[in-house]
This record gives C-alpha cells, structure tokens and sequence, in this order.
C-alpha cells in the first residue's frame, strides 16, 4: 500500500532536457496541464502528493523517478547515467531522508530509477545506456542488506527497463511485445503491449488503481480485465521528451 508520492513540476526549460523522440518539441503550458492532472490521479488513488520546489537549472527534473529507489526499509538516492541530471538528487536525498534511512549510489557506478522494478521483495535492474554494472552491484549489496534481492536484465534497445517492463501485482508483467522472449521474466503471467502501443508498457499499478497513458485502446481492454480501477491521462507532452508515466512521481 503507497501512501506518498514525490513529484516535481516541469520547468520552463524542460524543452530543454535529453529527448530521441521525433514527436517534436513540448508546449509548456500543455505540460503543466498534464502535470496537473497527474497530481490528481495519485490523489485518487489515495496517495498524500509533496510537490518539491521546481528546478530551472535541471530541464528534465521533473521525472523524479529516475534519482532514488523507495523501498518500505530505505531510499538509495541514485547517481544518474546522464550527467545533465546529476544535480537533481540533492533535492530529493533532502525530502527522502525525512522517512527513510539513505543509501547513495557513487561514482563510477550510475543508474537511474527507471532501471529498476520491483516485483514484491525482488528487484530487477536494467543495465542499459544509464545504468552500468558498477551501479547495479551498490544497488543489489543496499537492498541485500535490508533483506531483499536483486538481478540484472539487459535492455540495451529501450531508454530504461521500465520503458518496456512493468510489474501490475499479482504474479502480472505488462510487457511490450519485443521483448516477450525475455527469459528473466519468464515465470510471471505476461500482458503483451502492441508493437503501436509500446509507449503504454510503462503504466503503475497504485493501490487499487493502474494509471495508464490515454490513447492505447488495446493496452487498455487488456489493463481492464484486472480488478483495478484504470486512469487513463493524456502524457503526449512527457512523451515528446521520453518520458514514461511512472518517471514523473516515487511512490511510496
Ligand atoms: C531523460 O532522457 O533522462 C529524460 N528526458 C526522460 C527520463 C524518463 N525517465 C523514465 O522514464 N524513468
């Protein structure tokens, strides 16, 4: 059960921060909007919201999710793989240290949040263009030492693990459709996400609530055979800078 939830509103630079998209550059106001509205779908889903005071000097900070890993026992602030967004942790170490004990990943190791996903008390790491070996090892020895697990997965095609590969509970993986092969996962009951559809693999399960992209018919008839109340918000402006739904808030 989450009970919080970390956000940060976009700057006026954000059209400023790292995007390979194509989809052109964001309207601000737009992305306030949408902002907004996401703010209010973790309040229906129950969730206390702390908005931190924006960042002007780092354009991409308002996808929070990649500077810290919340677990029930810690917070391990990240050292994230671009250096660009380095900068942003300190904030967050300052807001997370008011309800966990901290842990900090150093240099050389870098990883960013969206790397990692949790499915009960195991977590898996992608190792991808943000998140290196060296980061993935502090990772896995903080969270051994709280009591849980980790592994690693390879996932050199997509920005970060949770781009392709979400966790919805109940022994459930939404997966986007390439990567249905991926032996890691194996195990689990998979929800495979249309090739057109992939941006809608990256959905957060929150309490009793999937919170989903909108525009993804197929994802979301798939999403609405779980028991799950599904909010469907309009992210195209987070999108234009490759970021995913659950990188704008740390739940927990
Ligand atoms: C970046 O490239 O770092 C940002 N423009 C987008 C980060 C998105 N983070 C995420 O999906 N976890």
């Amino acid at each position: 059960m989450f009970t919080k939830a970390i956000v940060r509103k976009p700057s006026t630079t954000f059209s400023q921060g790292l995007s390979s998209s194509k989809l052109g550059s964001p309207d601000y106001q737009l992305c306030l909007k949408q902002h907004q509205a996401y703010v209010e779908a973790l309040k229906i889903c129950g969730l206390e919201v702390i908005e931190l005071e924006v960042e002007e000097d780092f354009p991409d900070s308002t996808f929070v999710e990649d500077t810290a890993i919340v677990t029930e026992k810690c917070a391990i602030i990240t050292h994230p793989g671009h250096e660009t967004r380095r900068g942003e942790v300190s904030s967050i170490e300052n807001e997370l240290k008011k309800y966990r004990p901290i842990e900090q990943i150093k240099a050389p190791g870098t990883l960013d949040g969206g790397d990692i996903m949790q499915v009960e008390d195991h977590f898996y790491i992608g190792l991808s263009n943000r998140t290196n070996k060296e980061g993935a090892d502090q990772l896995t020895s903080f969270l051994n030492k709280y009591g849980y697990t980790a592994s690693t997965i390879d996932v050199k095609d997509i920005l970060h693990l949770k781009s392709g590969v979400n966790y919805i509970g109940d022994g459930i993986i939404v997966l986007m459709e390439s990567l249905k092969d991926l032996k890691e996962v194996a195990t689990y009951e998979k929800m495979l996400i249309k090739p057109e559809e992939t941006y809608a693999s990256n959905c957060v399960r929150i309490n009793d609530c999937i919170v989903m992209a909108k525009g993804f018919p197929d994802t979301k008839k798939k999403l609405s055979t779980t028991p799950y109340k599904i909010i469907e918000l309009d992210m195209s402006e987070f999108e234009k800078m490759d970021g995913g739904l659950s990188c704008l808030s740390l739940r927990f």
